[in-house]
């Protein structure tokens, strides 16, 4: 075991090897897996995709996006930037939403990804997960770097709009991840013991994010929660809850990557929530007979712009945006309980979850995006 300091401030113990790991699954056991992430709120399922499939995703990111100089969109800001190499060679700002880069510059890259995400492995673990034949993907990111991402749930960003924690995510090792390499944590059980941290009031994502990611933190320490960091070979992935609490360390040890993906998934009768506001609609598209949710498509001319105008003007792009969000967010405040789910407006009525203000907190853009991140 690696010891490093973990997200809540104590030790944690880092296995460097499967061998030193406990909730394991394989395809043979996806009953047992959609159990495991019922009771934990994540499962670890092994050897679902053969590591020359991941394989092949590093390459095209190599031979097609790592030199480019096209701004894409970034998981960690929600702006449009070219790519940024760390000290160590990698690239260290994640990519958003893999299925709107444009198809021709970005052709192998993109399809090798969305071949990955679409596996008929990994739609059956997801089908088993949401207890669902019927599923869609709304949601993926590229990590090469190690990204330190902040603890959250998802469900802050986007859920389920049919009911709070029925979206799941995955997380795709590309390679083998280093115990130093800032590997990808969960809270065990945090999904059930933890409130649902609203986007609301003072932990409002428009102006109060920097509360939020706090108060996680505070109510983490008050109930005590652990955390988990598995290890994860190539072609492995651990499927979370959007209730669980997790996040990814920052990096321990020097040269070393952590390539993967992560992707969400819903049922096809489903909505996306964005924000804990409003129902968020979007495009979809149709890659291997699933249903891919399409928010930014670099395919369109307007979208173009909007980067074009994004990478040139970022203030002023960060500016709009915000003003953006807010005009929304009222109008989605005011017309909230057609929006919601019954059980979601029951409990916005009562006002029973940590935040302030019900579930009126915040729409998303105008333009739309609900990533972990978005500052
Ligand atoms: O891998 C990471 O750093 C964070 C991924 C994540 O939190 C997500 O996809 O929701």
């Amino acid at each position: 075991m690696y010891t490093v300091t973990g997200p809540f401030g104590n030790d944690i113990d880092i296995p460097e090897s499967v061998e030193e790991d406990l909730l394991n699954f394989t395809l043979d056991d996806l009953p047992g897996a959609a159990k495991c992430l019922d009771v934990n709120g994540y499962v670890v399922v092994r050897r679902v995709l053969d590591p020359m499939f991941c394989q092949r995703v590093r390459r095209a990111f190599d031979a097609e996006v790592r030199r480019s100089p096209t701004p894409i969109l970034r998981q960690k800001n929600m702006r449009y930037e070219r790519n940024s190499i760390s000290e160590d060679g990698f690239v260290e700002n994640p990519i958003f939403n893999i299925q709107d880069l444009r198809s021709g510059e970005f052709e192998q890259f993109r399809t090798a990804v969305l071949d990955l995400l679409t596996h008929p492995a990994v739609r059956s673990i997801a089908s088993a997960l949401l207890a669902s034949d019927e599923i869609k993907l709304i949601e993926s990111m590229f990590f090469e770097a190690p990204a330190g991402t902040w603890a959250h749930q998802d469900s802050y960003y986007q859920d389920s709009a049919r009911e709070l924690g029925k979206c799941v995510a995955g997380w795709f090792a590309l390679e083998d991840i280093d115990a130093g390499a800032g590997r990808f944590w969960v809270s065990p059980g945090s999904h059930r013991l933890m409130p649902v941290v609203r986007n609301s009031g003072e932990n409002r994502f428009s102006d109060h994010h920097d509360h939020y990611k706090d108060e996680v933190l505070e109510i983490a320490h008050g109930l005590q929660l652990t955390c988990k960091a598995p290890f994860l070979a190539a072609g492995d992935i651990l499927f979370w809850n959007s209730l669980t609490l997790h996040g990814s360390l920052s990096a321990s040890r020097r040269g070393v990557s952590r390539a993967s993906l992560t992707a969400h998934y819903l049922r096809r009768d489903d909505s996306m929530l964005q924000f804990h506001s409003r129902v968020r609609s979007q495009e979809l598209t149709d890659y291997h007979g699933l249903p891919v949710a399409v928010l930014h498509d670099q395919a369109k001319w307007s979208n173009q712009l909007v980067r074009e105008f994004g990478y040139r003007f970022p203030d002023l792009y960060m500016a709009a945006r915000k003003l953006a969000l807010k005009a929304v967010l009222s109008h989605s405040t005011a017309s909230r309980s057609s929006l919601l789910h019954p059980r979601l407006e029951h409990l916005r009525q009562e006002g029973a979850h940590i935040g302030q203000g019900g579930l009126g907190g915040l729409a998303g853009v105008a333009g739309g995006d609900a990533p972990v991140g978005g500052e």
